[in-house]
């Protein structure tokens, strides 16, 4: 039977991203989803117009509700919003410990819009990271969870190190600077994996991050390895983004078809 996944993550009405992009991985890459919605933004390809956070009281009674019937076999965070649901999700899931926990740090949109407070990175770190077992930041958000200034690939390598000894069992670094490649590093406790692919010139991406920690997550929840988990939703993303054709007049979507 289908494996069940989780995503805790913020509504995009638009579809491309957030809980939908999630939805949509899972199913593609033959999962049950589930979703618990922890923030609605009123949205379409070229911008963020509105962010509601829900109470996090809804927040847990979601978690409690899918967790006392349909416990899944991995879990993924995407945007929480704000301190206090970032604190009732981590407080659930440390109660719950058990599944892989792929932790994708959403502190602000493809159109620079925040999707986070401001003291959120700092909330993210000392609740979230010591949780995961992956976490996958672009470069803001992992030099606004290290602290570090990241203007290379040393320094890139460096503030995944800092977010493993926060806690993070492991860190997907998403795009090296400097690299021809669109490169990737993973930090684990066996070392440092390459992750390179072709750079691609497209319109396209908006949801790629949220798709590329959807599908590790259904990776694992297929019971494959850390390691085989990220190279296959690097894959995964490389083909969603390279055959995303126009749809609306913004940051197109990636094609899950693909
Ligand atoms: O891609 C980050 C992201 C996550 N979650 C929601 C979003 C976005 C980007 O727009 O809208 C709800």
């Amino acid at each position: 039977m289908a494996p069940s996944v989780l995503t805790i993550a913020g509504s995009d009405s638009s579809g491309g991203a957030g809980l939908q992009a999630d939805l949509k991985v899972f199913h593609r890459c033959g999962c049950y989803g589930m979703s618990v919605v922890t923030l609605v933004t009123a949205q379409n390809t070229r911008a963020v117009r509105r962010i509601d956070c829900l109470p996090a009281e809804a927040v847990r009674a979601q978690i409690a509700a899918v967790w006392e019937d349909l416990p899944p076999a991995a879990v993924k965070t995407g945007a929480l919003g704000e301190p206090a649901i970032m604190r009732a999700v981590a407080e659930e899931l440390a109660a719950r410990r058990g599944p892989p926990l792929v932790v994708d740090p959403v502190l602000v949109s493809k159109h620079g819009q925040a999707l986070a407070s401001a003291d959120a990175a700092a909330c993210l770190r000392s609740l979230l990271l010591p949780l995961a077992t992956i976490v996958t930041p672009n470069l803001h958000e992992l030099q606004a969870l290290s602290g570090l200034a990241i203007d290379s690939a040393a320094a890139a390598q460096r503030a995944g190190a800092r977010l493993r000894e926060l806690g993070a069992a492991a860190v997907l670094v998403k795009g090296v600077p400097g690299s021809p490649f669109a490169l990737d590093l993973l930090l684990d406790a066996d070392g440092v994996l390459e992750l390179p692919a072709p750079r691609l010139a497209t319109g396209a991406g908006h949801g790629s991050g949220c798709s590329y920690a959807a599908a590790i997550a259904a990776q694992l929840a297929r019971g494959r390895p850390l390691r085989t988990a990220v190279v296959y939703a690097k894959a995964y993303v490389t083909a969603a983004l390279a055959s995303a054709l126009p749809r609306g007049g913004g940051h197109a979507p990636l094609d899950h078809w693909a």
